[in-house]
């Protein structure tokens, strides 16, 4: 049962709880002046506040909350540690609003307890253009858990959406709720296996040896298409155009302006990589991209003295002259080149199991990754194949 959820615009999964209807939104917009003008009510000790992720004193509470609180393995083994760099730049790209980086604080002492952000962006599904808020960073501190104060959060932002009249969210997370439009898998790709053995994020096989599976993983110094090279601000116009074009493909997916791909695609030291190939025959004419992000976790258990796992993770990439499984290829060797430890992709878009993830050597991994539309009805569930929507 989900008693929260059972009052949201979402499809549900009992089948008897869903309305049939024409594919698009659950409810119909209203007028945002008959959006609730005031915030919901917070238990009495603690109070609302927005974040200003632009002072480094409330970016480094957020790293705090985020680094002790976040998202962990079933196992308990590893536990996110996104950067602030990276939660700035994940929270504020063009068109951001304060408003929306909503935390909650202990009145008094101003403790930061609880936190969630919407962004805007425009995704495209099945053929429909819609004005969305993506949402991430839902986290509640350890010692308030279980005390319905998600839904608190969930409402609190729904409302701060609404009244800039946007109807519709996307979101993903490892839980199944009601109800999923796709779910995707995690493939881990090894670059560093000792450390990955040492931190029981792998284990070496009974019939092979640390010797055989390091050679297995052992990867060129150099990449080998021709051309490719980090991405520079003069890329942005052709990144965008080969970018957008290639994301028409799948079911859902993001639509881009040039400042978008400037603020999500341009090269971040520690945040985020990114390379062009560019044509040889015509300086400045851009044929591929491909790009990773930096999302490290703590070692909670099992440190063997590592105190992080440096993860590369696979955001966008758009073969057009170069097969993706050269790009993807390329994108192990400049992700070992800077000492990440592990390289992860989920099955979305044309990361085909077979022909790309266990040709390059990624095994499968023990999570899903669920994808959600809030208020915009889906009759049939995607394959992953179909969503070209990378959420960090
Ligand atoms: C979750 N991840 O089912 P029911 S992902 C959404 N997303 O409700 P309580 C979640 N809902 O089932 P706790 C959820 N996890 O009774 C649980 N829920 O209907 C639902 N973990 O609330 C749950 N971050 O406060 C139940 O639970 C209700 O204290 C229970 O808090 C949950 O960012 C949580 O995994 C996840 O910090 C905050 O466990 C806490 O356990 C925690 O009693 C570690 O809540 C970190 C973690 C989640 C990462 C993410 C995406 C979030 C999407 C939220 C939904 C957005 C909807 C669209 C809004 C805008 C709409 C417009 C327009
Ligand atoms: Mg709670």
């Amino acid at each position: 049962d989900h008693a929260f959820w059972e009052t949201q615009p979402v499809g549900q999964l009992k089948p008897e709880l869903n309305k049939a209807g024409e594919e698009g939104p659950i409810d119909d917009p209203i007028a945002v002046a008959d959006v609730k003008q005031e915030p919901y009510k917070l238990p009495d000790a603690f109070e609302w506040s927005s974040c200003d992720l632009t002072n480094d004193t409330t970016k480094q509470e957020v790293f705090d909350l985020l680094a002790a609180n976040y998202v962990e393995d079933d196992d308990e083994i590893f536990r996110f540690k996104y950067s602030p760099e990276f939660i700035k730049w994940a929270t504020q790209p063009p068109g951001y609003h304060q408003d929306w980086h909503l935390g909650v604080r202990v009145k008094g002492t101003e403790k930061l307890v609880a936190f969630i952000t919407g962004v805007p962006a425009k995704v495209m599904v099945k053929g429909k253009a819609i004005d969305l808020a993506e949402i991430n960073f839902l986290c509640i501190h350890k010692k308030l858990r279980a005390k319905r104060l998600a839904p608190m959060l969930i409402r609190e932002i729904t409302r701060r959406v609404n009244l800039r009249g946007i109807w519709q969210a996307a979101y993903t997370a490892g839980v199944v709720l009601p109800r999923p439009i796709s779910t995707g898998r995690y493939w881990h790709r090894s670059l560093n296996f000792k450390k990955l053995v040492e931190i029981n994020f792998t284990t070496l096989h009974a019939r092979s040896t640390m010797a055989r599976s390091i050679k297995l993983f052992k990867l060129e110094n150099k990449t080998r298409t021709p051309g490719l090279r980090e991405m520079r601000d003069e890329d942005v116009p052709g990144v965008t155009v080969i970018l957008n074009k290639y994301l028409r493909k799948f079911a859902v997916a993001p639509v881009f302006t040039e400042a978008e791909v400037r603020h999500h695609l341009s090269p971040r030291d520690g945040v985020v990589y990114s390379f062009v190939v560019e044509d040889e025959g015509k300086p400045g004419a851009v044929t591929d991209f491909v790009s990773f992000y930096s999302l490290p976790s703590t070692v909670i258990k099992n440190t063997m003295g590592h105190d992080t796992l440096r993860a590369a993770y696979s955001y966008y990439n758009v073969p057009g002259k170069t097969p993706l499984l050269d790009l993807m290829g390329d994108a192990l060797i400049l992700a070992k080149q800077r000492d990440f430890d592990v390289f992860n992709a989920l099955d979305l878009m044309e990361n085909e199991p077979e022909a790309i993830l266990s040709a390059l050597k990624f095994g499968i991994g023990d999570g899903n990754l669920q994808y959600y539309l809030y208020n915009w009805r889906l009759n049939e569930e995607l394959p992953s194949s179909e969503i070209g929507l990378v959420l960090t």
